[in-house]
């Protein structure tokens, strides 16, 4: 039998075929009749089969004894978990209790909608999550100036004429913040119409592809995209787009000033008249658009480099205009018909954390803080813990530290299907279903996405017998949180349907005004006796901009994604300003205070010394983070873990082909196998994260036959962009010595 759906891996979205024989998984293709992606895959969805056979892949919740783990059933499991939870709580307060989500939550329907659930019974200040080692920067540059922490501009790739991308290398990562499956072909299409520029300290696949590539000194980015938009300025070289909705036009004009090309080639790495050239040929082009992922977000300037990311879109005219940067307009999306007065924009900073100081954003603490909130005493102590998918002793800063402030704790519980690095310290571990076992929506992705489709997965693979579905986990807790251990799960579920459609149904009698929560709710009853997060993604595409409104009519439900097994096309990216932005009226702040106050240290950094080496990530294409090495078809061939250095910088050192490097910095070091080759700019080095898997206490053989090593060893958690407190892991001063 041959089904569809969507691959959950990454941010690229493929359509894919799963072709089964029986229960079992024979194999998976591209589907060739995907709305998005059209037959498009990559070598790790292959890895869903692996995933779904692999005998580590946890089935049965564990607890941790003496004796090391042992399965137990889900009833005692539960009441485990209650019960560590509510001791915690009951000896130090709410924030005794926090939670750590890692990334694929974000790539999960389950955990989020159901999520949101778990925190508010939880009720804790103490929220961590892969964002801060990611891409936190740039939802804090978006709120401050779109009014959403995604309301995140992409890039109209099918449709500009220049693609500046910095930071990023969407070759090997699939697209990040910008859903885009077959980027390589979108990619290959701007090249025959237009021009791709790539800003990156190494030669990555992306550069490879591009009409020019600028080697950038790590961590300078903002100092060059300042540079581009005081030429914009002074040359005149473009009007502002949404010129009518802009505040702090002039600020920013006046900030930029300080900026030019000549001041900053240095820093950068990079020849004034090259950045001068480039200003005006993004002008010129008939359309452009500016991109940076995580070589702009994870590193000192993380937040001022994202800003400056849209100012220059702005500046050069090409927001929110077709083959520029736009906004998508996703089929499913909380509060989308909330009336412009009604809108908040960014509420951050609203309390801070213990130790650090550092302002929430987004109702969550950065990571770079959680170990010392776990390891540090006084009122407020973390003392137990709740991880969600996630691995944060791999892949947060500081990785020493981590690990000894996990076993630290007096209770702890992880939401995995593998005893990882992390969760192996876990005293419960409850194991969700696999990604097949599942159903699929891409709520945040398609916020992101660089045309609008809505495609709909349902579970591939029945469960096995007595497993919960995800949701059902994440509201078994909530429910006994809130003191209703003994209600049904049907009644807490109501609840959370409750609570979500109320707001949503009162908003949208904008636009339908005969709509009655009472005939709503009973209309989703009806359609989904079983509840759960079908019901709440039909209430949320309904009353959706494509949405049916429950009419009846043409419109989206979820019943008409049902039938559509390859998705629904929604067209290409739609301008958004100002009726689609979440800030008051729709206006868009071009100078926040915020960013601006971090513009002294950037001003400092110009004349920062150059240190011998700095030390940048890379990702490779049969990787996921830290998560699929445990798949022999993912993991064979020679180690992906490689240290990669410049010919010259080898020859300094003394380092030969075959030869080992030890890379220290102020955190802690690691013994690196080399890799020499020209890519890399010279002083700069390259390690990928998501390896050194030779905890013994993990389970996960294939993965520690090849472990390679844990970068963020070295990565300083004290290395952090100033305004968000995100990981700065790139451009940070390493120290190099061959090993022996
Ligand atoms: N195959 C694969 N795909 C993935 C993942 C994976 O692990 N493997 N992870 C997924 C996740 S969670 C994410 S967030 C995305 C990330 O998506 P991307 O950001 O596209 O991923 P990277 O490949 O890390 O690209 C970052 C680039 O930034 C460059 N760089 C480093 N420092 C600097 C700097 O200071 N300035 C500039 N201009 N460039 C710099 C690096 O050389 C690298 O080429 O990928 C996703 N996709
Ligand atoms: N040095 C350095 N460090 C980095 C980065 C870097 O570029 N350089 N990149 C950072 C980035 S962008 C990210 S996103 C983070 C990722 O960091 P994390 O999110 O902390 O870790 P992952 O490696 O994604 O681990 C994911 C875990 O989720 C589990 N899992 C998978 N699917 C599900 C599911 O459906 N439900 C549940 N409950 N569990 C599931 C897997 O078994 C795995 O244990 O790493 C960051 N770390
Ligand atoms: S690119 Fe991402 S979504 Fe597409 S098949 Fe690969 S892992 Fe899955
Ligand atoms: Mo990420």
């Amino acid at each position: 039998m041959i089904t569809t759906r969507v691959c959950p891996l990454c941010e690229a979205t493929c359509g894919i075929e799963v072709v089964l024989d029986g229960d079992r998984v024979e194999t998976i293709r591209g589907d060739a009749a995907d709305a998005f992606s059209r037959g498009y895959l990559c070598p790790k969805a292959y890895g869903l089969k692996g995933l779904q056979e692999d005998p580590d892949r946890l089935r049965q919740p564990l607890r941790r004894t003496a004796d090391g783990f042992v399965p137990i059933g889900w009833d005692e499991a539960f009441a485990l978990v209650v019960e560590g939870l509510q001791r915690a709580q009951a000896a130090g307060g709410k924030d005794a209790v926090a939670v750590y989500l890692g990334n694929p939550v974000v790539h999960n329907v389950q955990t989020l909608l159901y999520g949101p659930a778990l925190l508010k019974a939880l009720g804790s200040r103490q929220l961590y999550s892969a964002s801060s080692a990611d891409q936190l920067p740039k939802m804090i540059s978006s709120a401050l100036m779109f009014g959403g922490s995604l309301k995140i501009p992409v890039p109209d790739l099918d449709r500009t004429d220049f693609l500046l991308v910095l930071g990023a290398d969407p070759m090997v990562s699939n697209g990040s913040l910008m859903t885009a499956p077959d980027v390589k072909h979108r990619l290959a299409a701007i090249r025959e119409r237009g021009t791709l520029v790539v800003v990156d300290p190494r030669r990555s696949a992306t550069a490879q592809m591009a009409s020019e590539h600028l080697r950038i000194r790590p961590g300078t980015d903002a100092l060059l995209l300042l540079a581009l938009c005081q030429v914009v300025v002074a040359e005149d070289l473009a009007t502002p787009a949404a010129l009518a909705h802009l505040d702090g036009l002039e600020t920013a004009r006046a900030l930029v000033a300080d900026f030019p090309p000549e001041r900053v080639a240095a820093a950068c790495g990079l020849e004034a008249e090259a950045i001068r050239r480039l200003a005006r040929a993004f002008c010129a082009a008939p359309s452009a658009a500016c991109y940076g992922r995580i070589g702009t977000t994870c590193q000192a300037f993380g937040t001022l480099a994202s800003w400056a990311v849209d100012l220059l879109n702005i500046l050069s005219g090409n927001l929110d205009r077709p083959g520029g940067a736009m906004f998508a307009t996703p089929a499913a999306n909380r509060g989308a018909n909330r009336p412009p007065e009604q809108r908040r924009g960014a509420q951050l900073g609203r309390w801070k954390s213990r130790l650090a100081g550092w302002p929430e954003s987004f109702g969550e603490l950065p990571v770079c803080t959680l170990a010392d909130e776990i390891l540090t005493p006084g009122a407020g102590q973390i003392r137990a813990m709740i991880s969600v998918a996630g691995n944060p002793v791999l892949s947060a800063p500081g990785s020493a530290r981590m690990a000894a402030a996990f076993a630290d704790l007096d209770f702890y519980v992880a939401i995995d299907f593998y005893v990882n690095e992390t969760t192996r310290h876990a005293h419960v571990i409850l194991p969700p279903p696999s990604p097949l076992e599942r159903g699929g929506y891409d709520l945040a992705f398609y916020q992101l996405a660089i045309r609008d489709v809505a495609r709909y997965s349902a579970p591939t693979l029945p469960r096995p017998a007595g497993q919960p579905e995800e949701w059902e986990i994440l509201l078994t807790l909530a429910k006994a949180l809130m003191g209703m251990g003994k209600a049904p799960l049907a009644m807490a579920d109501a609840f959370v349907l409750r609570q979500l459609a109320e707001r949503e149904v009162a908003e949208a009698r904008r636009r339908w005004p005969e709509l009655e929560l009472k005939a709503v709710l009973a209309r989703l009853d009806a359609d989904h006796p079983g509840g759960g997060p079908d019901r709440l993604l039909d209430l949320l595409l309904r009353l959706g901009p494509y949405g049916d409104g429950f009419g009846g009519g043409e419109g989206l439900s979820l019943a008409a994604l049902r039938g559509a097994p390859h998705g629904v096309d929604l067209g290409p990216l739609k301008p958004q300003v100002p009726d689609g932005l979440g800030t008051p009226g729709g206006r868009i702040d071009l100078a926040p205070a915020l960013i601006v106050a971090d513009l002294d240290r950037l001003r400092a950094h110009l004349d920062a010394p150059v240190p011998d080496f700095v030390l940048i990530g890379r990702r490779g294409l049969r990787s996921n983070n830290s998560w699929m090495h445990n798949l022999p078809a993912l993991v064979k061939g020679k180690s992906a873990c490689t240290l990669q250095i410049h010919p010259d910088d080898a020859a300094r050192l003394g380092v030969a082909a075959g030869g080992s490097v030890r890379v220290e910095s102020d955190a802690g070091a690691v013994v690196a196998p080399v890799e020499i080759t020209a890519d890399l700019l010279p002083g700069v080095v390259s390690l990928p994260h998501g390896w050194g898997h030779d905890d013994p206490e993990a389970r996960l053989s294939v993965a520690a036959a090849n472990a390679g090593v844990n970068v963020n060893l070295v990565s300083d958690p004290r290395a952090v962009d100033a305004v968000s407190g995100n990981a700065a892991f790139n451009g940070l001063p390493v120290r190099l010595s061959v090993a022996p």
